[in-house]
């Protein structure tokens, strides 16, 4: 069947295209409330500020937000569960929260107006991925605490979509309802996706030839090479969308058709990235942690949170017209990087690479672990059917060939153990990639 083309779309023009000075008059003046509004009313904000001798009369230009205290997930943690917020309880609509892996969740709050700005921003995520009131999006994020399933229904059904929410998991029955109700769009997370999409071949369908059209993937990271492979096997065109609890949930900032960077929604976050040794601002161009400020936020204001996670931010207009700032994909997590004698490695780097080797499945996972002094790899890879059933000479040479590409591409040497078809669990959300037996 031939599908409709993925437009690039805008859904406010506005607001997203808004000429430069324009915008940056706006920002500073919300900056300003911004900052007015935490320092009378989250004590932990008013103390921090104090701290640095500043009072919301100080801010008087955008490059005063380099004085103003960084935000960090401990911050979070100190005021669980509602020390953070700027609103009495009976305006907060809705409240999520992160995980918790990693100590207690940390929690954040939303006023009807949040509500409302979130799903814009989500609205104008899916615009990039080409969505209308005509489309089906099938949102395989997991609806509950988490912000993905939730975020993406609110901005598919402001765009006046249908909706079908069916969060994570049963994925026969995914497949079954994408076939039966013919979704155009596929929110969940990349790897996911690729889960989808090897189900699918199972059960014999073949995605190239049903409506689905566009997919907007995110909340974890994943490679340009994993975007192709995705998009040759559902035959749709893949975007990556990025966000996070503590700044909003999904829409924080999107691609949009020329997959060329992610325009932040700098109307309502301002974005800096800064050197995560030293905290100082870097340059566009320069990569390192991203950090946001939300400037239009009312129950859980953030200001200059430190995200951990690596990108840079892009000063050059984007071909599609809109005026928001970009920023590269991310790459990766500063506590996800691997320090592997000494070299620097992300998951997704590993996992673009074995991507270029067409016999190795993108499933897939890193396990560190430290031999006296000396921290090691290995690099657990899936091989495709056909390659398993060959003879064991083929899959020597193919794990021959992984470990030569990672050491050559990457810099760092690995083990590489090939693993049999379907032995690395399948992630219905998002991925775990690595397992350190160093913090073990
Ligand atoms: O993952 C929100 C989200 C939902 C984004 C659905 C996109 C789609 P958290 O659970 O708070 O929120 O996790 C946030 O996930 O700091 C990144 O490390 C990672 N992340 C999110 N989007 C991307 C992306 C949601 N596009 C954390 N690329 C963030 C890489 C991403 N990493």
């Amino acid at each position: 069947m031939s599908k409709k083309p993925v437009e690039n779309l805008i859904w406010n023009e506005a607001r997203e295209c808004m000429p430069q000075e324009e915008k940056e008059k706006l920002q500073l003046a919300k900056l300003r409330e911004t900052v007015r509004r935490v320092y009378q009313k989250v004590p932990h904000y008013r103390n921090a500020l104090q701290k640095r001798g500043i009072s919301p009369d100080d801010i008087r230009s955008l490059a005063d937000l380099a004085e103003l205290p960084f935000t960090e997930k401990n911050d979070l943690r100190d005021n669980y569960p509602f020390g953070m917020f700027a609103v009495p309880q009976s305006e907060i609509v809705r409240i999520h929260a992160s995980s918790g892996t990693t100590g207690k969740p940390t929690v954040v709050a939303y006023t009807q107006g949040d509500v409302d700005n979130w799903s814009e921003l989500v609205a104008r995520s899916l615009s990039c991925a080409g969505a209308t009131y005509e489309d089906t999006v099938h949102v395989a994020y997991g609806y509950g605490l988490f912000t993905g399933g939730l975020g993406l229904h609110y901005g598919a059904e402001r765009i006046g979509a249908t909706v079908v929410p069916v969060s994570g998991g049963n994925t026969e029955r995914q497949v079954t309802l994408l076939q039966d109700f013919g979704a155009t769009i596929l929110a969940c997370t990349p790897s996911y996706a690729m889960h989808i999409a090897e189900v699918a071949r199972e059960m014999g369908i073949d995605f190239r030839e049903l409506p689905l059209r566009s997919g907007i993937f995110g909340a974890e990271p994943w490679s340009d090479n994993m975007r192709r492979k995705i998009e040759a096997e559902l035959g749709i065109s893949a975007i990556d969308i990025y966000g996070l609890s503590e700044v909003i949930g999904p829409g924080v900032a999107c691609e949009c058709q020329a997959k060329d960077g992610l325009h932040v929604f700098d109307d309502h976050f301002l974005v800096e990235v800064i050197d995560p040794i030293t905290g100082e601002v870097l340059p566009p161009g320069q990569e390192g942690e991203l950090v946001f400020t939300s400037i239009t936020k009312e129950a859980f204001p953030i200001i200059r949170y430190r995200t951990r996670d690596i990108s840079a931010i892009i000063e050059e207009p984007c071909e599609c017209g809109r005026t928001h700032v970009r920023i590269k994909r991310i790459c990766g997590r500063t506590d996800d990087m691997l320090i592997i004698r000494g070299v620097n490695v992300f998951p997704s780097q590993i996992e673009s690479v074995l991507l270029e080797i067409g016999e190795a499945e993108p499933h897939y996972q890193l396990i560190v672990d430290r031999h006296g002094q000396m921290d090691c790899l290995e690099v657990l890879v899936e091989v495709s059917e056909n390659m398993f059933s060959d003879k064991v000479k083929g899959l020597e040479e193919l794990g021959r060939r992984i470990h030569h590409k990672i050491e050559s591409i990457l810099g760092v040497s690995c083990k590489v153990r090939l693993v049999e078809p379907k032995t690395i669990e399948r992630s219905i959300g998002k991925a775990k990639r690595v397992i350190d037996k160093r913090k073990i």
